[in-house]
């Protein structure tokens, strides 16, 4: 047996996703049929489309979703049909190395499904899910390890941001940097991971929370969602950043953008002393350069952050709690609720720098 569900599917490498119809093997062992209800779009799609990241063709790209299990296969008992799940792009073997080491989000096997196709065409042509997931479709066929219960009394729909966007921009804030009340915090980057950092830092009683992009439309958004100042990304940051710190640079910045540029920007407005957090996803072909009389004397920390550190089994209780009791605005971050058919304007409006998250409705 098999389901057939409409999917947005990449053919190749730079292509645009077109509406396909995609045929789902029922469940195997171990294995549920998810009911998509809703899927972000994420700059990762973007940079999987066009070969910043790698991926294997034909593929249904989209890892930031949440639904209803539809259906279970032979074993699984961690979740039943019925049950609202939010879908994890990095399931943690709990065995390798890192997953011992406490860095479930370092797993060893974290994408190792993606490289495996898991449905097909119509004429038989294998499918690969993006980043294992395969969230741009009506449905899904995944490990039921990889998919995390969603707490009562939150909307899949509305709840589909916290798999990539909400995990990654909060665990930032919480988990990699540790933010503490009254440390100032720059956010560089206001799409779907920068405002859900921007709100985590709200929430954590950082004080100044300096929001920082290149446009100026996102200022209102910014504010709303709890940054104390807007600042455009321009000649005059360094100083600006330096008047609201006493002089000194901020305790934390987060690089939200994935940029060499930005990277080292961020640095120079951090503080001696201060830790910036890496949390774009960059090229490896941009460098960012430091002398090392600098790195020595400055004794900043430079970190780099997968997945906010998080692990969505522990994180998703915690995050969902934020969200049912009002501190954490969701649907303020989606600004633009779009069909399947959307994903190609969604792109383009993300690498313009437009907008926050869009999110496909099903
Ligand atoms: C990315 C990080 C780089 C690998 C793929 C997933 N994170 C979320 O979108
Ligand atoms: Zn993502």
């Amino acid at each position: 047996m098999s389901t057939t569900v409409k999917a947005a599917v990449f053919s190749a490498l730079g292509a645009p996703p077109e509406i396909r119809d995609l045929v789902l093997p029922d469940p195997g062992p171990g294995q549920v049929r998810v009911r998509i209800a809703a899927a972000g779009v994420c700059h990762s799609d973007l940079s999987l489309s066009n070969g910043t990241l790698a991926q294997k063709w034909p593929a249904v790209l989209g890892h930031e979703g949440a639904g209803t299990v539809e259906a279970v296969g032979e074993g699984v008992t961690s979740v039943s049909p019925g049950q609202h799940v939010i879908l994890n792009w990095a399931p943690a073997c709990r065995a390798c190395w890192f997953c011992r080491n406490d860095e479930p989000h370092l797993c060893k096997h974290a994408l190792d499904r993606a490289a495996v196709p898991y449905a097909h065409l119509t004429d038989g042509t294998p499918v690969h899910p993006g980043l294992g997931c395969g969230a741009f479709a009506e449905a899904t066929v995944m490990d039921a390890d990889a998919v995390v219960p969603l707490p009562d009394g939150l909307d899949p729909a509305a709840a589909a941001v916290l798999g990539c966007a909400v995990l990654t921009g909060w665990g930032a804030v919480n988990n990699s940097a540790a933010v503490r009340a009254g440390q100032s915090a720059v956010i560089m980057g206001l799409g779907g991971v920068g405002l859900s950092a921007l709100q985590a830092a709200r929430l954590a009683g950082a004080d100044p929370v300096i929001a920082v992009d290149v446009s100026p439309a996102k200022e209102e958004l910014a504010r709303s969602l709890g940054a104390t100042e807007f600042l455009l990304a321009d000649e005059h940051l360094f100083k600006a950043v330096r008047a609201l710190t006493g002089g000194r640079g901020a305790d934390h910045v987060f690089e939200v953008v994935g940029s060499a540029k930005v990277v080292r920007t961020a640095w120079n407005i951090s503080r001696r002393g201060g830790t910036i957090t890496v949390v774009g996803v960059g090229s490896a072909h941009d460098e960012v350069t430091f002398n090392a009389l600098e790195l020595f004397h400055q004794a900043r920390t430079l970190r780099g952050c997968v997945y906010g550190s998080s692990d969505p089994a522990r994180d998703v209780p915690i995050v969902a709690e934020s969200v049912r009791s009002g501190d954490l605005k969701l649907a303020a971050m989606v600004t633009d609720e779009i069909p399947l058919e959307g994903v190609a304007a969604a792109f383009e409006r993300m690498s313009q720098g437009k907008g926050g998250r869009s999110l496909i409705r099903f």
